[in-house]
């Protein structure tokens, strides 16, 4: 009885104010505790019945690839860096020995990642590695292992090379080498020399 007189009484004061939503959200305050339902919610181990629950996730066994032991995986790739110093030419054939070839630099990117391991690979100044780049055929015409030209917004020469001069005093310098020491001015790492200079190199595969 109380109850209802005070809601009477209440409600004419507030008569106004009520008229709208809140006025039910405050009749529901009264609703005793545990008189609404809900759904428990899926996933709860104690919903063992709830019809709306998804079915658990299966378990897949999954293959996840990697490079062979001794290449180092970057950007969908696997990199040999030799330890053995041989020509331009012994050094290419012994990466396609390995089902690879010298390393072709495709974007900014991967010749930043070459850099920092060189950085760590390179023992001396001139302890540097064989790319797959050569204008052996036509001078001045460089050409990737790949046969594709070098794109020129995309070299990383060293100001001043190519200049087609070997320090053995070889008759031509024909292949690229790069590296990452005082010589080397940011991200302008390669150097050009004679083919038969022995170096090691870098040999790159696709991962798969
Ligand atoms: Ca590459
Ligand atoms: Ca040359």
């Amino acid at each position: 009885m109380f109850h209802f007189c005070f809601l009477q009484l209440f409600c004419k004061s507030k008569q106004n104010s009520f008229r709208n939503h809140n006025f039910y959200l405050f009749l529901n305050i009264d609703i005793k505790p545990g008189s609404r339902t809900s759904t428990p919610a899926c996933g709860c181990p104690k919903c063992p019945t709830c019809p709306t629950c998804p079915p658990p996730p299966a378990v897949k066994s999954e293959t996840f690839l990697t490079c062979e032991p001794g290449w180092e995986p970057h950007g969908g790739n696997c990199y040999y860096f030799s330890t053995s110093k041989s020509s331009w030419t012994d050094s290419r054939r012994s990466c396609t020995d390995l089902g690879s070839d010298l390393v072709k630099i495709d974007s900014r990117e991967e010749q930043m990642f070459l850099l920092e391991r060189l950085r760590v690979l390179m023992k001396d100044d001139e302890d540097m590695f064989w790319i797959g780049l050569t204008d052996s055929v036509e001078e001045g015409k460089w050409i990737w292992v790949d046969g594709s030209p070098q794109d020129k917004s995309l070299t990383f020469w060293k100001d001043g090379e190519p200049d087609n001069a070997s320090k053995d005093g070889a008759a031509s310098a024909d292949c690229a080498r790069m590296s990452n020491k005082i010589e080397a001015q940011g991200l302008k790492s390669w150097f050009d020399i004679s083919c038969n200079y022995p170096l090691k190199s870098i040999c790159e595969k696709q991962l798969d």
